[in-house]
């Protein structure tokens, strides 16, 4: 990374601006300003915006964070007008696609001439869906820096920035976590008592399950952080934010043992006490009882296993693993250790059947589960969902109501019972519900800004 430092003194034509190791810089236009645009009703902390924010500012520039929808549009051109913005960064999700699009209108009415950066998992799945200045694919640390410098500098941008080199995940800067307030995020700041912060620890993922983009966004590999640089991030949390917990987001925690092992093996001798959570599903066929009774010494509190459904063809059609014993072996393990598990579930799977549906709920309901996620199974960009003429999936651009319940299974049963509706119903329903609103219930969330 380049560190700048500031050559002085400034001769006289430069009075207005700052000279980095001969490059020119405009410190009137030296903001870079982050806008966050919420996806789902469990608002999370920013992550990717407060990684970007952190190599940004250790090379000299303002970083300023916007969340979308507590300004608002209005929020937005009023901050735009001040004058001193460099370029606007905005993160991607497919979700928040068209509100994403109406931001990039607003920067443009403002002020056409600050150029509008875009970045994440849409972006880099389809570089071309918004007319910003540049979109920029993959990881985007080191991208964001050499864009302000170019900018700075007074040069012009690619409409596409490429994939950078897959980053060495230890030398990144921790997030800065300073550019959004916390308290503002109740997914990371719950309200009984316990403060949460999200950390990624890997990036990548070397499975292609038919529905997962995990792939197609960070590449094939599977990057890690070392254990100690794990620890550290878990130490600045507690020290700097007063965190008690972790939520491990990674694409899959445990995709290599010997990751799952040197962290829990550094928390263990850490002496922490920070608890942690892998609230995005693991594979359950990557655990075993000595590996969970590991992993709940060292702090882990709940975890959630990517159970998909009880049909072993369908688990094999998407790649995963049909051995349902272990998953009950490994639920019971889980439980026995202390730690809550919660299973996420998809139906409406291509060509499942009414009693593949039924089997799923049952299985839901038959193990020893603190909570069960059923989703709508849906066809996201970049999975092997979305290239399959042959899929009866339903587009991403419909699915965005999700049909996803947090709740115990035996609540669903009783759900469907009230409705007069039987179980494998349900999925239908919320379709049906979207068609009837028109617009995708997370969709009608999003563009009320
Ligand atoms: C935490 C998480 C959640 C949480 C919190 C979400 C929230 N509201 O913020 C929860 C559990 C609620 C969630 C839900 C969903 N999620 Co989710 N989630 C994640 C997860 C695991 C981590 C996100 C994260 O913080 N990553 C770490 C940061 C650092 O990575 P990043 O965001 O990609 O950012 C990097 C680059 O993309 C780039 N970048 C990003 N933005 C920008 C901007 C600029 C300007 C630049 C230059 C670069 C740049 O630089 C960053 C640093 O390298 C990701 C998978 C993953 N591991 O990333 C999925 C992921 C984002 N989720 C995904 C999906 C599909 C969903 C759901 C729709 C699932 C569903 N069917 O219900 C819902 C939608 C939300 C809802 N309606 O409830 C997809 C998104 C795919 C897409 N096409 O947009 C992902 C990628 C998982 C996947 N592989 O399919 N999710
Ligand atoms: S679902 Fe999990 S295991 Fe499968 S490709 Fe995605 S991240 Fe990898």
């Amino acid at each position: 990374m380049i560190t700048w430092s500031l050559v002085d003194p400034f001769p006289e034509e430069f009075d207005r601006e700052l000279v980095f190791f001969g490059v020119v810089r405009d410190y009137e236009r030296m903001t870079v300003l982050l806008v966050h645009v919420p996806v789902g009703f469990e608002e999370a902390y920013p992550l990717a915006l407060a990684a970007l924010a952190a190599p940004l500012r250790t090379a000299g520039y303002t970083v300023e964070g916007l969340d979308a929808a507590r300004c608002g549009h209005q929020g937005l051109a009023d901050r735009l007008a001040r004058g001193d913005i460099l370029w606007v960064g905005i993160s991607v999700w497919s979700p928040a696609l068209d509100t994403c699009k109406r931001l990039i209108e607003t920067c443009r009415r403002v002020d056409p001439d600050i150029p509008v950066v875009v970045g994440g998992p849409h972006v880099t799945l389809r570089p071309d869906a918004l007319d910003a200045d540049c979109a920029v694919i993959g990881e985007g640390e080191k991208a964001a820096v050499e864009i302000a410098d170019r900018l700075a500098a007074g040069q012009s941008l690619p409409k596409v920035w490429k994939r950078s080199h897959p980053l060495d995940l230890d030398n990144l800067p921790m997030p800065d976590r300073e550019v959004f307030a916390a308290a503002d995020y109740h997914r990371d700041h719950l309200p009984h008592g316990r403060r949460y912060a999200s950390m990624v620890t890997s990036r990548g993922c070397r499975y292609r399950c038919a529905y997962c983009s995990a792939p197609s966004i960070w590449g094939k590999g599977h990057r890690r952080m070392s254990p100690a640089r794990v620890v550290a991030e878990f130490a600045q949390l507690q020290s700097s934010y007063g965190i008690d917990g972790v939520l491990i987001e990674d694409d899959l925690f445990n995709q290599d043992r010997d990751h799952v092992e040197g962290v829990c093996d550094a928390l263990l001798r850490s002496d922490l006490g920070v608890t942690w959570e892998l609230l995005n599903g693991v594979r359950p066929d990557h655990l075993d009882p000595g590996l969970i009774r590991l992993m709940a010494r060292a702090g882990l509190t709940r975890l959630a296993l990517s159970l998909e459904t009880a049909s072993r063809k369908q688990l094999r059609k998407m790649g995963r693993s049909d051995d349902l014993e272990h998953v009950k072996s490994i639920v019971k393990e889980a439980n026995d250790a202390g730690v809550g598990v919660t299973g996420y579930f998809m139906v409406g799977l291509p060509g499942e059947t009414r009693s593949d549906r039924l089997r799923t709920f049952r299985w839901a309901r038959s193990l020893r589960l603190g909570m069960a996620h059923f989703s709508v199974a849906s066809a996201w960009p970049g999975t092997r969902w979305s290239t399959s003429e042959l899929t009866d999936v339903p587009s991403w651009e419909r699915s965005a109501l999700y049909g996803a319940w947090y709740l115990n299974p035996r609540a669903a049963f009783r759900a469907a019972r009230m409705l007069g509706v039987g179980i494998h119903d349900l999925p239908e329903m919320a379709h049906r519900l979207a068609n009837w609103m028109d617009k995708p219930l997370e969709a009608r969330r999003v563009e009320s800004l």
